[in-house]
């Protein structure tokens, strides 16, 4: 007889609720809309080159980027499904250059912020390459019922009460966390449900490969230059060389190198001092997977979790990946960089 025993991400939450004595349901709903919100935008994505759908808005975003029409879809789905939910009151995403705070009577008394990119690495969608959505979920600062304010998202990484990723790849994947591990669900598009595919994932404390756009070698602090040329050099012990892999995704660079092992670096360099990656929706989230997994982040001083935003878009270097090379990383910047 075929095994038909399927976990499905709801049956997930509900069953994880019970370990939270005094979860009222609230968290579980917001994750479910996530998923939802995700599937939407994953028919999206699986029918882009079909369907007038790929290609650039004609709009540009807070960054002076040009938006995709996919960025601007999945923003508004997100969005839309946040809201829906009644549990979150207000969002910040990478599309916006302010937080937005829900009106709603509904929702204006949710109990969670979320901070999200609806869809992350979208210059690469024109070409087939996997994409992905990167969100945190914080408890709200300010009272229940009053306005959000800029203080309810600029809150320290070690605050996050979930988070997670969506990759839009070969298969579409949501990995999750609320604080008490790490696991994986995979879309079975024949049942349009995600189901546990990756219980329990936790990231090996070495690895061997090494994610960055080598591009930018000539701009990358003497640290980072001088770890690249190790991560090269021949070391049997230690497995090096180590193999190089830039797909230019953050979700897929990172979702690899969590599963097999390795480390993700997006150094600053003279043409962006701050790096490119910003802190509370891409790094903040990811950094809590890692960590949550085992592994780590970091800005190249200090755990990526332990720093305060001061706004909402603002930048940081960003090291993330099996915990030994993250540490390797700090020890080639403080020798070299100080
Ligand atoms: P985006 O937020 O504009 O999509 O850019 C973020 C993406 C990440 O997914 C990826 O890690 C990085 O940009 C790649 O940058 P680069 O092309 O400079 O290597
Ligand atoms: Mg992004």
């Amino acid at each position: 007889m075929e095994n038909y025993k399927i976990t499905t991400l709801n049956d997930f939450i509900i069953l994880k609720q019970k370990d939270f004595t005094y979860a009222k349901g609230e968290l579980s709903s917001l994750l479910h809309h996530i998923g939802t919100a995700a599937k939407m935008v994953n028919k999206k994505i699986n029918k882009a080159g079909l369907v007038d759908i790929i290609g650039s808005a004609g709009e540009v975003n807070v960054h002076g980027e040009n938006q995709q029409k996919l960025d601007v879809y999945a923003d508004e789905v997100f969005i839309g499904s946040l809201l829906a939910s009644g549990e979150c009151c207000g969002v910040a995403t990478e599309e916006n250059e302010n937080e937005i705070s829900f009106s709603d009577t509904f929702a204006s008394k949710g109990k969670y912020i979320v901070c999200i990119d609806p869809l992350d690495g979208s210059s690469n969608i024109d070409f087939n390459v996997s994409v992905g959505t990167i969100f945190s979920i914080y408890r709200r600062i300010t009272q229940r019922g009053e306005k959000v304010r800029n203080e309810d998202f600029l809150q320290n990484g070690s605050k996050q009460v979930a988070a997670g990723y969506i990759i839009y790849g070969s298969s579409t994947m949501l990995v999750y966390s609320t604080g008490n591990g790490v696991n994986g669900f995979t879309l079975d598009p024949s049942i349009g449900e995600f189901c546990l595919s990756h219980p329990d994932i936790r990231t090996p404390e070495n690895g061997s490969i090494y994610s960055v756009n080598e591009g930018n070698y000539v701009h990358f602090p003497e640290g980072i230059k001088k770890y690249i040329k190790y991560c090269q050099e021949i070391d049997k012990d230690s497995g090096r060389p180590y193999t190089s892999r830039y797909i230019g995704s953050l979700v897929s660079d990172f979702h690899r190198n969590l599963l097999k092992g390795g480390i993700f670096l997006y150094p600053e360099n003279k043409t962006a001092p701050q790096g490119k990656l910003r802190l509370v929706y891409e790094c903040n989230p990811i950094a809590f997977i890692a960590s949550q997994a085992g592994g780590m982040a970091s800005d190249g001083k200090r755990s990526l979790l332990e720093i305060t935003p001061s706004s909402l878009h603002q930048r940081s270097p960003f090291y993330v990946g099996s915990k030994g090379m993250v540490k390797k990383v700090e020890e080639f910047l403080d020798f070299y960089n100080r």
